[in-house]
Protein backbone atom coordinates (compact mmCIF):
# COMPACT_ATOMS: atom_id res chain seq x y z
CA UNK A 1 0.00 0.00 0.00
CA UNK A 2 1.70 3.73 -0.99
CA UNK A 3 1.76 6.25 1.41
CA UNK A 4 -1.20 8.34 2.10
CA UNK A 5 -0.19 12.36 1.39
CA UNK A 6 -1.18 15.37 3.69
CA UNK A 7 -3.35 16.65 0.18
CA UNK A 8 -5.53 13.57 0.20
CA UNK A 9 -5.83 13.96 4.43
CA UNK A 10 -7.19 17.55 3.21
CA UNK A 11 -8.81 16.23 0.54
CA UNK A 12 -11.28 14.08 3.19
CA UNK A 13 -11.55 16.59 6.01
CA UNK A 14 -12.89 19.49 3.32
CA UNK A 15 -15.06 17.23 1.17
CA UNK A 16 -16.22 14.12 3.42
CA UNK A 17 -14.90 11.94 0.89
CA UNK A 18 -11.34 10.88 -1.08
CA UNK A 19 -10.70 8.89 -4.14
CA UNK A 20 -7.26 7.26 -3.57
CA UNK A 21 -5.92 5.81 -7.10
CA UNK A 22 -3.25 2.87 -6.84
CA UNK A 23 -3.05 2.66 -3.38
CA UNK A 24 -3.10 -1.32 -2.70
CA UNK A 25 -0.92 -3.68 -4.06
CA UNK A 26 -1.25 -6.90 -6.14
CA UNK A 27 -0.61 -9.07 -2.97
CA UNK A 28 -3.92 -6.86 -1.11
CA UNK A 29 -5.79 -7.71 -4.53
CA UNK A 30 -5.50 -10.91 -4.46
CA UNK A 31 -5.91 -11.43 -0.71
CA UNK A 32 -9.22 -9.19 -1.45
CA UNK A 33 -10.29 -11.50 -4.10
CA UNK A 34 -10.01 -14.81 -2.00
CA UNK A 35 -11.66 -12.73 0.96
CA UNK A 36 -14.33 -11.75 -1.16
CA UNK A 37 -15.16 -15.08 -2.68
CA UNK A 38 -15.10 -16.83 0.31
CA UNK A 39 -17.63 -14.69 2.32
CA UNK A 40 -19.65 -13.62 -0.11
CA UNK A 41 -20.43 -17.38 -1.81
CA UNK A 42 -20.29 -18.56 1.71
CA UNK A 43 -23.69 -19.30 3.00
CA UNK A 44 -26.39 -17.25 0.81
CA UNK A 45 -29.16 -18.43 2.62
CA UNK A 46 -27.47 -17.32 5.97
CA UNK A 47 -27.32 -14.62 8.38
CA UNK A 48 -26.52 -10.89 7.35
CA UNK A 49 -27.18 -11.80 3.32
CA UNK A 50 -29.13 -9.58 1.98
CA UNK A 51 -30.40 -9.95 -1.43
CA UNK A 52 -31.68 -6.59 -2.97
CA UNK A 53 -33.06 -7.84 -5.89
CA UNK A 54 -35.98 -9.96 -4.42
CA UNK A 55 -36.10 -7.76 -1.77
CA UNK A 56 -36.62 -4.62 -4.20
CA UNK A 57 -39.38 -6.89 -6.16
CA UNK A 58 -41.14 -7.44 -3.04
CA UNK A 59 -41.06 -3.14 -1.65
CA UNK A 60 -42.49 -2.88 -5.30
CA UNK A 61 -45.30 -5.12 -4.70
CA UNK A 62 -45.98 -2.81 -1.08
CA UNK A 63 -46.66 0.02 -2.87
CA UNK A 64 -43.15 1.77 -2.60
CA UNK A 65 -41.47 3.48 -5.55
CA UNK A 66 -37.98 2.69 -6.58
CA UNK A 67 -35.34 3.94 -8.63
CA UNK A 68 -34.99 1.50 -11.23
CA UNK A 69 -38.22 1.84 -12.24
CA UNK A 70 -38.93 -1.63 -13.35
CA UNK A 71 -37.97 -4.17 -10.86
CA UNK A 72 -38.61 -7.37 -12.67
CA UNK A 73 -36.34 -6.38 -15.37
CA UNK A 74 -33.05 -6.92 -13.56
CA UNK A 75 -31.52 -9.61 -14.79
CA UNK A 76 -28.77 -9.58 -11.92
CA UNK A 77 -28.57 -10.30 -8.17
CA UNK A 78 -27.68 -7.43 -5.89
CA UNK A 79 -26.38 -9.05 -2.93
CA UNK A 80 -25.30 -7.24 0.19
CA UNK A 81 -23.42 -9.18 2.89
CA UNK A 82 -22.21 -7.29 6.04
CA UNK A 83 -20.97 -8.52 9.09
CA UNK A 84 -19.43 -11.77 9.08
CA UNK A 85 -15.68 -10.88 9.57
CA UNK A 86 -15.45 -13.14 12.63
CA UNK A 87 -16.30 -15.76 11.15
CA UNK A 88 -13.91 -15.42 7.77
CA UNK A 89 -10.07 -14.75 8.95
CA UNK A 90 -9.45 -13.39 5.78
CA UNK A 91 -11.31 -10.89 5.99
CA UNK A 92 -9.61 -9.77 9.48
CA UNK A 93 -6.38 -10.47 8.19
CA UNK A 94 -7.53 -7.35 5.49
CA UNK A 95 -9.75 -4.83 8.13
CA UNK A 96 -7.82 -5.55 11.08
CA UNK A 97 -3.80 -6.31 10.60
CA UNK A 98 -1.46 -3.57 9.36
CA UNK A 99 -1.50 -1.55 6.87
CA UNK A 100 -5.39 -0.40 6.39
CA UNK A 101 -5.83 0.76 10.04
CA UNK A 102 -2.91 2.57 10.61
CA UNK A 103 -3.86 4.95 6.92
CA UNK A 104 -7.63 5.11 8.36
CA UNK A 105 -6.46 6.82 11.52
CA UNK A 106 -4.05 9.36 9.86
CA UNK A 107 -7.40 10.34 7.55
CA UNK A 108 -9.68 10.63 11.00
CA UNK A 109 -7.14 12.20 12.83
CA UNK A 110 -7.53 9.02 15.57
CA UNK A 111 -5.49 8.16 18.14
CA UNK A 112 -7.27 4.83 18.37
CA UNK A 113 -9.02 3.06 16.12
CA UNK A 114 -11.55 0.21 16.47
CA UNK A 115 -12.61 -2.15 13.99
CA UNK A 116 -16.42 -1.20 12.67
CA UNK A 117 -16.87 -3.91 10.21
CA UNK A 118 -17.31 -5.22 7.18
CA UNK A 119 -19.71 -5.35 3.83
CA UNK A 120 -19.47 -6.84 0.46
CA UNK A 121 -21.81 -5.54 -2.70
CA UNK A 122 -22.12 -7.84 -5.72
CA UNK A 123 -24.37 -5.98 -8.31
CA UNK A 124 -24.11 -8.48 -11.02
CA UNK A 125 -24.34 -7.66 -14.46
CA UNK A 126 -28.29 -6.48 -15.47
CA UNK A 127 -29.12 -5.76 -11.38
CA UNK A 128 -30.62 -2.53 -12.46
CA UNK A 129 -30.91 -1.30 -8.78
CA UNK A 130 -29.40 2.02 -7.89
CA UNK A 131 -28.00 2.23 -4.70
CA UNK A 132 -29.96 5.52 -3.25
CA UNK A 133 -28.18 7.93 -1.87
CA UNK A 134 -27.78 7.61 1.86
CA UNK A 135 -25.83 8.74 4.98
CA UNK A 136 -24.76 5.74 6.91
CA UNK A 137 -25.06 7.37 10.15
CA UNK A 138 -28.56 6.82 10.41
CA UNK A 139 -27.34 2.66 10.05
CA UNK A 140 -25.17 2.90 12.52
CA UNK A 141 -25.36 3.02 16.32
CA UNK A 142 -22.91 5.17 17.40
CA UNK A 143 -22.59 8.62 17.91
CA UNK A 144 -19.02 10.96 17.03
CA UNK A 145 -17.27 12.31 13.79
CA UNK A 146 -14.66 9.84 13.47
CA UNK A 147 -16.20 7.16 11.63
CA UNK A 148 -15.39 6.56 8.25
CA UNK A 149 -15.50 3.77 5.31
CA UNK A 150 -12.75 2.64 2.66
CA UNK A 151 -14.74 1.00 -0.34
CA UNK A 152 -12.37 -0.55 -2.57
CA UNK A 153 -13.29 -2.23 -6.41
CA UNK A 154 -12.61 -5.67 -7.48
CA UNK A 155 -13.49 -4.40 -10.50
CA UNK A 156 -13.05 -1.75 -13.20
CA UNK A 157 -16.19 0.47 -12.47
CA UNK A 158 -17.49 3.21 -14.84
CA UNK A 159 -20.81 5.15 -15.57
CA UNK A 160 -22.19 1.90 -17.25
CA UNK A 161 -21.43 -0.68 -13.94
CA UNK A 162 -22.47 1.54 -11.01
CA UNK A 163 -20.04 3.85 -10.09
CA UNK A 164 -20.23 5.60 -6.51
CA UNK A 165 -21.21 8.97 -5.84
CA UNK A 166 -21.04 11.39 -3.03
CA UNK A 167 -22.23 14.73 -2.25
CA UNK A 168 -18.81 16.61 -1.54
CA UNK A 169 -19.51 18.70 1.92
CA UNK A 170 -22.06 16.59 3.12
CA UNK A 171 -20.65 15.52 6.11
CA UNK A 172 -21.94 18.55 7.88
CA UNK A 173 -25.24 17.72 7.02
CA UNK A 174 -27.83 16.57 9.59
CA UNK A 175 -28.02 13.30 10.12
CA UNK A 176 -31.30 12.03 7.59
CA UNK A 177 -33.59 8.76 7.68
CA UNK A 178 -31.85 5.16 6.54
CA UNK A 179 -34.08 4.55 3.58
CA UNK A 180 -34.57 1.15 1.77
CA UNK A 181 -31.46 1.18 -0.16
CA UNK A 182 -32.88 0.61 -4.14
CA UNK A 183 -35.60 3.63 -3.22
CA UNK A 184 -35.52 7.12 -1.60
CA UNK A 185 -38.41 5.87 1.04
CA UNK A 186 -37.09 5.90 4.47
CA UNK A 187 -37.08 2.80 6.22
CA UNK A 188 -40.29 2.20 8.34
CA UNK A 189 -40.25 3.43 11.73
CA UNK A 190 -37.61 6.20 10.51
CA UNK A 191 -38.23 9.51 12.83
CA UNK A 192 -35.32 11.79 11.27
CA UNK A 193 -36.08 14.00 8.08
CA UNK A 194 -35.74 11.67 4.53
CA UNK A 195 -32.80 13.22 2.45
CA UNK A 196 -33.86 15.32 -0.54
CA UNK A 197 -34.33 13.75 -4.13
CA UNK A 198 -30.58 14.23 -4.83
CA UNK A 199 -30.80 11.72 -7.94
CA UNK A 200 -34.05 13.89 -9.56
CA UNK A 201 -31.93 16.73 -8.84
CA UNK A 202 -28.29 16.13 -9.01
CA UNK A 203 -27.25 19.44 -10.58
CA UNK A 204 -28.95 21.10 -7.37
CA UNK A 205 -25.95 19.25 -5.51
CA UNK A 206 -22.22 19.30 -5.20
CA UNK A 207 -22.44 15.42 -6.40
CA UNK A 208 -18.88 13.89 -7.31
CA UNK A 209 -18.64 10.44 -9.25
CA UNK A 210 -15.50 8.34 -8.90
CA UNK A 211 -14.63 5.95 -12.39
CA UNK A 212 -12.55 3.64 -10.29
CA UNK A 213 -10.02 0.16 -10.67
CA UNK A 214 -8.97 -2.53 -8.79
CA UNK A 215 -6.31 -0.74 -6.27
CA UNK A 216 -7.79 2.28 -5.79
CA UNK A 217 -10.07 3.29 -2.52
CA UNK A 218 -12.67 5.85 -2.22
CA UNK A 219 -12.64 6.71 1.86
CA UNK A 220 -15.81 8.46 3.23
CA UNK A 221 -16.78 9.99 6.55
CA UNK A 222 -20.24 8.42 8.21
CA UNK A 223 -22.66 11.30 7.28
CA UNK A 224 -20.99 11.89 3.63
CA UNK A 225 -24.18 11.12 1.18
CA UNK A 226 -23.37 8.53 -1.24
CA UNK A 227 -25.28 6.07 -3.54
CA UNK A 228 -24.51 4.11 -6.59
CA UNK A 229 -26.04 3.91 -10.17
CA UNK A 230 -27.52 0.77 -11.68
CA UNK A 231 -25.61 -1.83 -13.46
CA UNK A 232 -27.25 -2.47 -17.17
CA UNK A 233 -23.99 -3.60 -18.49
CA UNK A 234 -22.66 -7.15 -19.07
CA UNK A 235 -20.16 -6.68 -16.36
CA UNK A 236 -20.19 -7.63 -13.00
CA UNK A 237 -19.57 -5.18 -10.31
CA UNK A 238 -17.49 -6.11 -6.73
CA UNK A 239 -16.43 -4.04 -3.78
CA UNK A 240 -15.58 -4.62 -0.57
CA UNK A 241 -15.82 -2.04 2.16
CA UNK A 242 -13.91 -1.50 5.69
CA UNK A 243 -15.67 0.30 8.22
CA UNK A 244 -13.47 2.17 11.50
CA UNK A 245 -14.27 4.19 14.41
CA UNK A 246 -11.71 6.21 16.39
CA UNK A 247 -11.31 8.44 19.50
CA UNK A 248 -14.44 10.64 19.52
CA UNK A 249 -17.10 7.46 18.90
CA UNK A 250 -19.47 6.47 21.56
CA UNK A 251 -22.20 3.26 21.41
CA UNK A 252 -25.71 5.05 20.85
CA UNK A 253 -28.34 2.84 20.51
CA UNK A 254 -30.13 4.58 17.57
CA UNK A 255 -34.03 4.94 17.81
CA UNK A 256 -36.30 4.29 14.77
CA UNK A 257 -32.90 2.67 12.94
CA UNK A 258 -32.89 -0.73 11.36
CA UNK A 259 -31.60 -3.51 14.09
CA UNK A 260 -28.65 -3.89 14.68
CA UNK A 261 -27.28 -7.09 13.68
CA UNK A 262 -23.79 -6.63 15.40
CA UNK A 263 -25.23 -5.39 19.08
CA UNK A 264 -22.84 -6.15 21.37
CA UNK A 265 -24.55 -6.89 24.86
CA UNK A 266 -21.63 -5.43 26.28
CA UNK A 267 -22.36 -2.04 25.20
CA UNK A 268 -24.20 0.36 26.79
CA UNK A 269 -24.66 4.27 25.29
CA UNK A 270 -21.93 6.25 26.11
CA UNK A 271 -19.45 3.99 26.25
CA UNK A 272 -16.33 3.58 23.81
CA UNK A 273 -16.84 0.67 21.27
CA UNK A 274 -13.98 -1.65 22.85
CA UNK A 275 -15.92 -4.67 22.33
CA UNK A 276 -15.47 -8.31 20.85
CA UNK A 277 -18.03 -6.70 17.80
CA UNK A 278 -16.00 -3.98 17.28
CA UNK A 279 -12.43 -4.77 18.91
CA UNK A 280 -10.01 -2.09 19.65
CA UNK A 281 -7.47 -2.94 16.64
CA UNK A 282 -4.66 0.09 16.92
CA UNK A 283 -3.33 2.56 19.31
CA UNK A 284 -1.08 5.60 18.44
CA UNK A 285 0.90 4.24 21.53
CA UNK A 286 0.87 0.63 21.26
CA UNK A 287 0.37 -0.10 17.65
CA UNK A 288 -1.20 -2.52 16.55
CA UNK A 289 -3.36 -4.59 19.21
CA UNK A 290 -4.37 -7.90 16.96
CA UNK A 291 -2.18 -11.17 16.79
O1 LIG B 1 -21.41 -0.32 -3.33
C1 LIG B 1 -22.48 0.30 -3.21
O2 LIG B 1 -23.30 0.40 -4.12
C2 LIG B 1 -22.83 0.97 -1.90
C3 LIG B 1 -21.68 1.17 -0.98
C4 LIG B 1 -22.04 1.84 0.28
O3 LIG B 1 -23.13 2.36 0.44
C5 LIG B 1 -21.06 1.88 1.36
O4 LIG B 1 -19.98 1.29 1.25
O5 LIG B 1 -21.35 2.52 2.40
Amino acid sequence: MREITEDEVRHYRQHGVVYLPDLLDEGWLKDMEAAFAEEMFADPEGLNHLDLRSGAQFLEQQGLELLARDSKAATGRFWIRTFNWRRFPSVVALGCAPPMPEAVAKFMGSKRLNFYGEQLFFKEAGSLHRTAFHQDAPYFHLSGEQCCTVWMPLDVVDSENSMMGYVRGSHRWEIHAANVFAGQAPIPGSTLAQLPDIEGREDEYDVVYYPAKPGDAIVHHVRTVHGSTGNASKRDRRAFALRYVGDDVRYLEREGSPPDSQKSDALENGDLMDSDEFPLIWTADQGYLTA
